[in-house]
C-alpha cells in the first residue's frame, strides 16, 4: 500500500511540477518522500527561490502561509488544513497592538510560529535558529518579543536590549517532562542532552546545549559524542538518525506535536490529485507581512 502511494505521489509531483517541503517534526514516511526536509527558516528560503510552480507543504499552517507570503505566484498546498499551531493561535492583532501602545519605542520581533495578520503588524519575524541575530539587527534597544515566552526569555538573556515578552508557549515543548530527560541521562550517562529553547528554562539548566533544530543538526555534525538525547519534537530523532547513522539518538521529555502528525501519504496524494487545499491570504495582509518575513530570511543565524 505504502509503495503504491509513494510511486503515485512521485509521478503526480512531476506532472504538477511540484516540490514537497517537510518540516523535521514530520513523521518518518513523510520526511522520506520530501524533496527537502528542514526547519522553518530553511524551508522558507527554499520556498522563496524554488522554480517549481506548486509547493506541497508538509508542516503546520503558519509554515505554509509563510511559503505563500514569500512565493505568492506559486500554488501552496497544505495537505491537512486542520494542521494548526496552538502557539500561533495564542496571539492576535488587537492584543499585539495594545502591547505596542504600551511600549511605543519598541520594535516587534515575532517568532514565525504566528498568524499572517500578526506578522503584518511586526517589524521582523525570526525562527529559533536566528532569533538572537534578528533581535540584534533590529534598530531599537527595546524589543517586544512574541509569542513564545521561553524563546523570548532565552534570547533576552543573551542580549543587552530591553525585552517585553509575550506570555505564550508551545503546548508540546512547554510541558516537556524533565524527569524523563533525567531518566534518559541516567540510562545513557555518556550522552549529551540537546534541548529546544521552547522548553522551560529548567530544561536548559540540565542540558548540554540549547538549540533550534537546525542548530542541533550542526552541533551533532561538529561533535565527537556518539549518543544524544533530543529534547524537542520526536520527529527530530528520526531526522538525526537519518543524517548521522553512525550515532545514536533517543527522545527526551516526551515532546510530541499532534498537529505535525496530521499529514499522511494519502493526504499528500489527494492534495496533488485535487490541487487543494490551497493556502490563500488577503493580498493586503500578505504584502504587509512580506516585509517582516523577508527580514527573517535575510538575517543569518
Ligand atoms: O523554526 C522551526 O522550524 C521550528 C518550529 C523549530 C526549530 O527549531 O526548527
Amino acid at each position: 500500500m505504502r509503495n503504491k502511494q509513494v510511486s503515485e505521489i512521485k509521478s503526480l509531483k512531476d506532472e504538477r511540477d511540484a516540490v514537497i517541503l517537510a518540516h523535521s517534526y514530520q513523521p518518518p514516511e513523510i520526511q522520506d518522500i520530501a524533496d527537502h526536509v528542514g526547519d522553518s527558516l530553511e524551508l522558507s528560503r527554499i520556498a522563496a527561490i524554488t522554480e517549481s510552480s506548486v509547493i506541497v507543504f508538509c508542516g503546520v499552517k503558519f509554515m505554509a502561509e509563510t511559503a505563500h507570503i514569500l512565493s505568492p505566484q506559486k500554488t501552496v498546498l497544505l495537505p491537512e488544513p486542520e494542521a494548526g499551531c496552538p502557539l500561533a493561535d495564542c496571539i492576535c492583532v488587537p492584543a499585539l497592538k495594545s502591547m505596542q501602545e504600551l511600549y511605543p519605542d519598541a520594535l516587534t520581533v515575532l517568532y514565525v510560529n504566528s498568524p499572517a495578520d500578526v506578522k503584518a503588524e511586526s517589524y521582523a519575524c525570526c525562527t529559533s535558529a536566528n532569533a538572537l541575530a534578528v533581535v540584534e539587527s533590529a534598530p531599537s534597544d527595546e524589543i517586544i518579543f512574541a509569542p513564545d515566552r521561553n524563546l523570548g526569555t532565552f534570547v533576552s538573556r543573551r542580549s543587552d536590549k530591553t525585552f517585553h515578552i509575550w506570555n505564550g508557549a508551545c503546548r508540546s515543548h512547554a510541558i516537556a517532562d524533565l524527569q524523563h530527560m533525567q531518566t534518559r541521562m541516567e540510562e545513557w550517562p555518556d550522552a549529551e542532552l540537546l534541548v529546544h529553547p521552547e522548553t522551560p528554562p529548567a530544561a536548559w539548566d540540565i542540558a548540554h546545549a540549547v538549540l533550534g533544530t537546525g542548530g542541533m543538526i550542526r552541533y551533532v555534525g561538529e561533535s565527537s559524542t556518539k549518543r544524544f538525547i533530543i529534547g524537542t519534537e520526536e520527529g527530530m530523532v528520526y531526522r538525526l538518525r537519518t543524517l548521522y547513522p553512525d550515532r545514536e539518538f533517543t527522545g527526551g521529555g516526551n515532546i510530541y506535536c499532534i498537529n505535525m502528525k496530521k499529514i499522511t501519504l494519502q493526504k499528500i496524494l489527494d492534495s496533488l490529485r485535487n490541487m487543494e487545499p490551497i493556502i490563500e491570504l488577503d493580498p493586503r495582509i500578505r504584502k504587509k507581512a512580506n516585509a517582516a518575513v523577508a527580514r527573517m530570511t535575510e538575517v543569518t543565524e
